[in-house]
């Protein structure tokens, strides 16, 4: 009698531990939505045949995509806050980023896409979901005008930006008064941009609350302060000034 209730409590043990383990994993996993949005990113880093994030694996239910290369969750929510992509794509050609690929991550705090060949971003209207964006990393892309950030729109949706890199580029001094709608924005880089001639602080306006900015390795010849803006703000070092 005393054997049989023990053989009982033993099998319960196991349905316990078996549900509890179940139940982890479903809990646990990253969400369904994302994983399928990092397979999209995958993809259309690698296009036409390029082979890197060899962890982002489809096949492989069982890996959680919080634990993939270059991923980091929200360890409550489970939901994906960093995304770490600088030099992803082993392929040649330049990268044409559709924004709507983005948008599954609603809680992306970071995302660098750094050095990776890319030549624009496509889609404006799909980018709003990024509310919660506020560090984006491009520096060192093959952008070359605010068009292939089709029109400026794409950048200044994401409101809560504090951190933008765009060093790197060849951006040209036309993007400068289309920044000026990132109020929330405290670091501006835009090193090696072919800015060039004079640049009027009056662009800068709307950036109330920027600590720091990067004019470096340009081609600027002068700064005109307007607005009494400080210009120890201005990190312009390696230009004609
Ligand atoms: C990659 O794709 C490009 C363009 O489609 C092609 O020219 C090249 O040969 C391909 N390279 C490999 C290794 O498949
Ligand atoms: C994770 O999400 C919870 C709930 O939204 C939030 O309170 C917490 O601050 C987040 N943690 C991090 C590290 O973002
Ligand atoms: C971006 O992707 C969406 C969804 O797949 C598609 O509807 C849209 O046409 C694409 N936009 C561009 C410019 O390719
Ligand atoms: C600045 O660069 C642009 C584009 O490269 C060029 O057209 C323009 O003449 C340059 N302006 C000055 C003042 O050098
Ligand atoms: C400005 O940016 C350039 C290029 O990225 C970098 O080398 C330099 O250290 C930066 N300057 C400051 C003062 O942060
Ligand atoms: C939140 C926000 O500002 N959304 C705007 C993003 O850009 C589109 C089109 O450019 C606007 O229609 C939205 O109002």
């Amino acid at each position: 009698m005393e054997y049989l209730q023990h053989l009982r409590m033993r099998s319960l043990w196991v349905v316990v531990v078996v549900v509890m383990l179940a139940v982890e994993n479903g809990c646990n996993g990253c969400l369904e939505k994302e994983r399928i949005g990092l397979l999209q990113l995958k993809d259309s880093i690698n296009f036409p045949n390029g082979t890197s994030l060899p962890s982002w694996d489809q096949e492989d239910d069982g890996i959680d995509c919080c634990h993939w290369e270059g991923v980091e969750c929200n360890s409550t929510t489970r939901q994906v806050i960093k995304l770490e992509l600088a030099g992803k794509r082993y392929t040649d050609g330049e990268w044409h980023l559709n924004a709507s690929i983005l948008l599954p991550f609603e809680s992306l705090r970071s995302l660098d896409l750094s050095k990776n060949g890319l030549g624009s971003i496509v889609g404006n209207e799909e980018f709003n979901g990024l509310n919660n964006l506020k560090e984006l990393y491009l520096r060192g892309n093959a952008i070359f005008s605010i068009s292939a950030l089709n029109g400026i729109e794409i950048l200044s949706n994401l409101t809560n930006l504090e951190k933008l890199d765009l060093s790197e580029n060849n951006l040209g001094n036309g993007i400068l008064p289309s920044l000026n709608k990132l109020s929330n924005l405290k670091f501006l880089l835009l090193a090696w941009n072919n800015f060039n001639g004079s640049i009027y602080v009056k662009e800068f306006d709307g950036l109330n609350n920027l600590k720091e900015l990067n004019l470096s390795y340009n081609e600027i010849v002068s700064i005109n302060a307007l607005n009494g803006m400080e210009l120890k703000l201005f990190k312009c070092l390696h230009n004609e000034i």
